[in-house]
């Protein structure tokens, strides 16, 4: 699979910003710093594309991204980078302000194909599962995917993967992506898996 294009569209800091058009979307979720602008750019192998922010919070807007690829299953399509949530150092004013981008952006997208949830590899985070139920009421059942999988020693990583599994309540049918960016472990099955689903 080889990108051919991957671009920055704009940001969007409300819904009427959204793109027009109807080409599939892939959003992407987690929580501040879980490592979602890394696995951006691995995922789209362009480095600077999606900013690596060391202070956490600092997105907060709809970032939106043109894809196209040579793999005809998902040949064109906009990456959507959603805000992340649940910064403590985010006041309260200012994330009553754009949760509700985020969910209008993910119940009112036609467009919307696949939702795709990072979650640390290592930890299961207090909100992840309340996040997957949320999703899956407001029809985003999400695709998991577990970041940072590097930093896993392998004596621990099966029963850490399984831990989280089974904390997040997924079963044998939709199991956790295991992804690092540093390593570009994942990538292919999340590509694979990018390409094979779609919202029903
Ligand atoms: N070891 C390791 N560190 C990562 C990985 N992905 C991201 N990081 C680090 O985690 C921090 C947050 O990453 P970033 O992509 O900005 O997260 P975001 O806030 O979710 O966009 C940075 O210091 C990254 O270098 C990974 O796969 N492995
Ligand atoms: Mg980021």
């Amino acid at each position: 699979m080889k990108i051919l294009t991957a671009e920055f569209i704009r940001s969007c800091v409300g819904s009427e910003q959204f793109p027009k058009g109807n080409l599939p979307e892939v959003a992407f979720v987690g929580r501040s710093n879980v490592g979602k602008s890394s696995l951006i750019n691995s995922l789209l192998q362009r480095k600077g594309l999606a900013k690596v922010s060391r202070t956490p919070g600092k997105t907060r807007a709809v970032n939106v991204f043109s894809v196209v690829t040579d793999d005809t299953l998902l040949s064109r399509f906009l990456l959507i980078d959603l805000p992340g949530y649940g910064y403590a150092k985010v006041s309260k004013s200012v994330r009553a302000q754009w949760a509700p981008l985020i969910e209008q952006y993910l119940t009112q997208r036609e467009q919307l194909r696949t939702v795709v949830l990072l979650v640390e590899g290592r930890v299961l985070g207090a909100q992840d599962r309340e996040t997957i139920d949320w999703l899956s009421a407001i029809g985003c059942p999400p695709l998991v995917v577990a970041t940072k999988v590097d930093k896993l020693r392998p004596s621990e990583r099966v029963s850490a993967l399984r831990r989280l599994e089974e904390g997040l309540g997924l079963d044998d049918r939709a199991p956790v992506i295991a992804y690092s960016s540093v390593t570009g472990e994942g990538r292919d099955r999340l590509w694979a898996a990018l390409k094979q689903q779609r919202r029903t």
